[in-house]
């Protein structure tokens, strides 16, 4: 069975005509699926929006409770159109992703072998930027995720399951990475002695946010947990932010991995997976145009225990994701789709030279937010 076979699960018009898959993320496999039924009269260029979809597998080696996580985005997305509705958002459609149903009404499809599709209606004219080059750019990456935390912020629904426990438990990360380095199975080691150096030297990082979190001094919020850059829609004329997509990890966190997140993804103007470290580095402008729009968005959900880390979480999530990569370089390349042999080490690279970066800039980066956050 290929993917078009799933699509006939769901409560759609019209049969398939075209079926590509997307280049979406390292985890999930996605198709965009275009239906024949009421497609725009021929010259007038691509269909219309409700005529194109997402179809996702997700992948269960990752999400090994995928139903669960099906229960927290249907939640989630369901939470979010009720917002929009209530502020009479304009352009409603394309302000937040919309599970279609199945034909029996379930948020998702379970299909024979226990793999669990869902679609979600296509947003058109919209693009996604891997990194960002302007302040502008920053602004309204800070925003949408920003707008997504004010939205989720009154959710009083039950709490979303955790279903990647440990997920930005940075010293089991830190943990589970000397583990492969001492069974060192690829043996890979050798080639990264100096990432293994700068990442043990910073294994402190990992034990600031736990006890403010246990003690309840930085809240509990559901938290996106995967927010970077090419996770937000763009409207295609505009630049305007449109929505945050990839809802896999929301669950209970903090806000702070969010944006700790966008600092990793959107403060160095190149790909996570630059080889030129040359290039690659924190600019000021950039980190302050996502607090910007981050602190204009959130208003006074955002508390001052938080603003205080604000610099703090864009260091701990680059030194986390620096953690992984190098982890599962040393794996033999298990968790994260690679491109070419060594791709994890290159990415692994690129966020320790963030890092780096970051550090070096503490106190800019600290004017930065007490600009942006002054009342
Ligand atoms: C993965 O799904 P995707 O490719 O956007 C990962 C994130 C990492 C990110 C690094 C479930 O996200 O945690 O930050 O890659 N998602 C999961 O680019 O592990
Ligand atoms: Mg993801």
């Amino acid at each position: 069975m290929g993917p078009a076979d799933f699509l006939t699960q769901f409560d759609v018009p019209g049969a398939v005509a075209s079926i590509a898959p997307a280049a979406e993320g390292h985890i999930n496999r996605s198709w965009v699926v275009t239906l024949r039924e009421g497609a725009a009269p021929a010259g007038r260029g691509r269909p219309p929006s409700s005529q194109r979809f997402l179809l996702q597998r997700i992948n269960e080696r990752v999400f090994t409770d995928p139903v669960r996580v099906m229960e927290n985005v249907a939640l989630v997305t369901q939470h979010l159109a009720e917002v929009l509705y209530r502020i009479d958002a304009p352009d409603a459609e394309r302000r937040a992703l919309r599970l279609v149903p199945t034909r029996s009404g379930a948020p998702y499809h379970r299909d024979a072998d226990g793999g669990v599709w869902r679609l979600y209606p296509f947003i058109g004219g919209a693009v996604v930027r891997e990194h960002v080059t302007s302040r502008e750019e920053a602004r309204e990456i800070g925003k949408a995720f920003g707008t997504f935390q004010r939205y989720v912020a009154d959710y009083a629904g039950p709490r979303l399951h955790e279903t990647i426990p440990r997920f930005h438990d940075t010293a089991w990360r830190v943990e589970t990475l000397e583990r492969a380095l001492a069974a060192d199975r690829a043996g890979r080691a050798k080639e990264a002695r100096s990432e293994i150096a700068a990442l043990r030297a910073r294994a402190g990082l990992a034990e600031i946010l736990p006890p403010l979190l246990a003690s309840g001094e930085i809240v509990e919020r559901i938290a996106h947990n995967d927010a970077k850059s090419s996770n937000v829609l763009l409207d295609e004329r505009t630049g305007a932010a449109l929505c945050v997509v990839d809802l896999d990890t929301v669950m209970p966190g903090t806000l702070l991995y969010d944006f700790g997140d966008m600092v990793r993804s959107a403060t160095s103007p190149t790909a996570e997976d630059e080889r030129d470290l040359r290039k690659v580095g924190a600019q000021v402008p950039l980190f302050a145009g996502i607090v910007e729009g981050y602190a204009a968005a959130l208003g006074p959900v955002l508390k001052a225990e938080e603003r205080e880390l604000l610099v703090f979480a864009g260091k701990l999530i680059t030194y986390e994701q620096a953690v992984r990569f190098l982890t599962d370089h040393l794996d033999g390349d298990r968790y994260y789709r690679i491109a070419f042999p060594g791709h994890n080490l290159v990415r692994c690279r690129t966020q320790v030279k963030l890092l780096e970066s970051l550090e070096q800039q503490e106190g800019a980066l600290g004017r930065a937010v007490e600009r942006a956050t002054r009342c």
